[in-house]
């Protein structure tokens, strides 16, 4: 019998904060800053804050994308983020991102100065912005859009859920393990039938959506994250398998992983990116 079966919850809840896990340290009940840190501002308008984690790589996908179709504007200075190290709870951070989670997005172009957070809603400004990624005839969009909101409605079960528990929790707990991946699996049969029938989610053309989905679901049939490629048997999506590494070949999604990202070959990091050089 696992502890979970014997477990009472108290009246009221109270933040234990040795309760173990990856992330115990940073993790709170509470919002708001913990300590004074403004942050580093570049000289191109476009500010990223961010870490190569696949929220991260969307939006340093997409403004690679951007600046591979010559949008010069989207140069862009990405600062790290190291979440491990607290620095999502500085002041600055905060006051770009009240909710304290990479990555997060200052245009200095815009005056007052645009701040933008959540991932999906930093894809769509840019896209927007660009005019670029997103189609604007109304049913191709609100499919972009539909594939696009999926993504950020259902990732935080494949990350937080499935993710969680069976790579990063101080014990492996069977029913939280169970319900996850059955979840995992269901999310990556709906890409699956999807990508059956199109070469991209919404058809035939490359958008936003595809980012965003790649950043996630490609990344766990092509790089086994959590470790988990047998365990969920990631081999039997052969259409997700096969969306994902034509993304994944796009030299700007090379690039666009690689940025922020203090992990992985030394040759291959991009912890800060200024200009287009810092790949050399
Ligand atoms: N819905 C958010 C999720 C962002 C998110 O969860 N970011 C994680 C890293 S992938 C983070 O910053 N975690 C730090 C923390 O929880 O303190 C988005 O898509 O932007």
């Amino acid at each position: 019998m696992s502890t979970q079966d014997t477990y009472v919850p108290p009246k009221v809840w109270t933040w234990d904060q040795s309760s173990g896990g990856k992330f115990a340290n940073i993790n709170r009940p509470i919002a708001g800053a913990t300590h004074d840190k403004e942050l580093p501002v570049g000289e191109h308008p476009l500010q990223l804050y961010s870490l190569g984690t696949p929220n991260g790589v969307k939006v340093t996908v997409l403004l690679e994308e951007l600046l591979a179709l010559g949008f010069s504007g989207a140069e862009y200075d990405a600062w790290i983020i190291n979440i491990g190290n607290g620095d999502q709870f500085s002041s600055g951070f905060v006051a770009a991102n009240p909710n304290s989670k990479i990555p997060a997005l200052m245009d200095h172009s815009t005056s007052p100065t645009t701040r933008v957070f959540e991932s999906g809603a930093i894809m769509v400004y840019l896209a927007e912005k660009f005019g670029a990624f997103l189609p604007t005839e109304p049913s191709q969009r609100a499919e972009c859009m539909s594939w696009l909101f999926w993504q950020m409605g259902s990732a935080p079960y494949l990350g937080g859920g499935f993710g969680h528990f069976y790579a990063y929790a101080p014990e492996k707990y069977e029913y939280p393990i169970n319900r996850f991946a059955m979840e995992v699996k269901r999310q990556l049969d709906v890409l699956d039938r999807n990508l059956a029938e199109r070469a991209y989610l919404c058809g035939d053309d490359y958008n936003i959506s595809d980012m965003a989905n790649y950043s996630w679901y490609g990344n766990l049939v092509l790089n086994n994250i959590y470790e988990s490629r047998e365990f969920l048997d990631v081999a039997s999506y052969t259409n997700v398998a096969r969306w994902a590494t034509q993304i994944e070949e796009r030299t700007a999604v090379q690039r666009g992983r690689r940025v922020n990202r203090p992990w992985g070959p030394e040759e291959e990091r991009v912890t800060e990116r200024h200009s287009a050089s810092d790949f050399d």
